[in-house]
């Protein structure tokens, strides 16, 4: 991380060491809140409309007010990309329910904390990029959507941090998780897609799935090859059967997986198929999305 950032915190840009939030925050005290990660590629910002239009969208499925008008929000972002002079980063925007008294009742938290940060995100290793991640099945399901709607991006992540104790402790950078019913989800923070005889499946939003935006994109560009591909419900077997399997994530982007239970998927290699989505992944990515206003 480079230091001395500048924060965006509240509607003024602030150095990182004066970027702080309140002890009575409950963002922080339960987890109340929403967050966005979102790349920058080549000075501009990567699919910035459809990230916030899933921050409002999960802000309001909480009942959060974010208390900037959805162009307030896009400025803020972009004014802090281009007050960190970042060509290639990562944006993390946070709503949080804001300050309030003890107790859960968020109707006593009158305004919701908003903060940007822009920096810059490594997930995995560059050897990962070339060879591939090796996954495991968790313990840990996705949590069932009648507790809480899988597509809300929540401040809650423990499930997800569980889930990833458990690849990191196995040895492996990711893991499935699998939803109450025992369908394949989606990983710690990617979705998850594979390939079988030409054919590419992934889970349906239905199965617990986050509407990722790089899911979106992929679905896009196999349309454009002519590449069939289902939302439709997947086993671990579809896994360990499978010809190919990929992730695809805003800071996992798209990446091979060549493993799962310790077991080879394919030939224990990076797919075609994912090679050729990897390649034309990065060439959208380097050439769409929202300009940077640079001083
Ligand atoms: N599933 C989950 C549970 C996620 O959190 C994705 C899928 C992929 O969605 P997008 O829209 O990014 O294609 C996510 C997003 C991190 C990190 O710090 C994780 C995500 C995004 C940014 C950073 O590990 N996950």
């Amino acid at each position: 991380m480079s230091p001395n950032l500048l924060i965006w915190l509240d509607g003024k840009l602030v150095p990182e060491s004066e970027a702080k939030i309140s002890v009575f925050d409950h963002g922080l005290l339960y987890g109340d809140g929403v967050f966005e990660g979102i790349r920058i590629y080549n000075g501009r910002v990567f699919r910035l409309t459809e990230h916030l239009h899933r921050l409002y969208d999960c802000a309001r499925a909480i009942c959060l007010t974010i208390p900037l008008s959805f162009e307030e929000m896009e400025r803020a972002t972009v004014e802090t990309v281009a007050a960190n002079k970042l060509r290639d980063g990562y944006i993390r925007l946070v709503v949080t329910r804001g300050v309030g008294s003890l107790g859960l009742n968020p109707y006593q938290c009158p305004k919701a904390s908003v903060f940007v940060i822009a920096s810059t995100i490594t997930l995995y290793p560059q050897e990962r990029y070339e060879n591939g991640l090796h996954l495991i099945t968790c313990g840990t399901r996705r949590p069932n959507s009648a507790a809480l709607s899988p597509q809300v991006k929540s401040l809650n992540y423990l499930s997800n941090i569980m889930a990833k104790i458990e690849c990191i402790q196995a040895g492996c950078e990711e893991g499935i998780m699998l939803n109450d019913q025992g369908y394949v989800a989606e990983c710690t923070g990617d979705n998850v897609f594979i390939v079988k005889n030409g054919r590419v499946i992934t889970p349906p939003i239905s199965a617990g799935a986050l509407d990722g935006i790089t899911r979106r994109a992929v679905i896009e560009l196999l349309g454009e090859m002519s590449v069939p591909c289902a939302e439709q419900n997947m086993t671990r077997f579809d896994i360990y059967t499978a010809d190919e399997c990929f992730l695809t994530g805003t800071a996992a982007e798209v990446i091979a997986a060549v493993q799962y239970d310790r077991r080879p998927i394919g030939d224990g290699k990076p797919g075609k198929l994912t090679q050729e989505l990897i390649k034309r992944f990065k060439t959208l990515a380097n050439s769409t999305g929202t300009p940077v206003p640079y001083a």
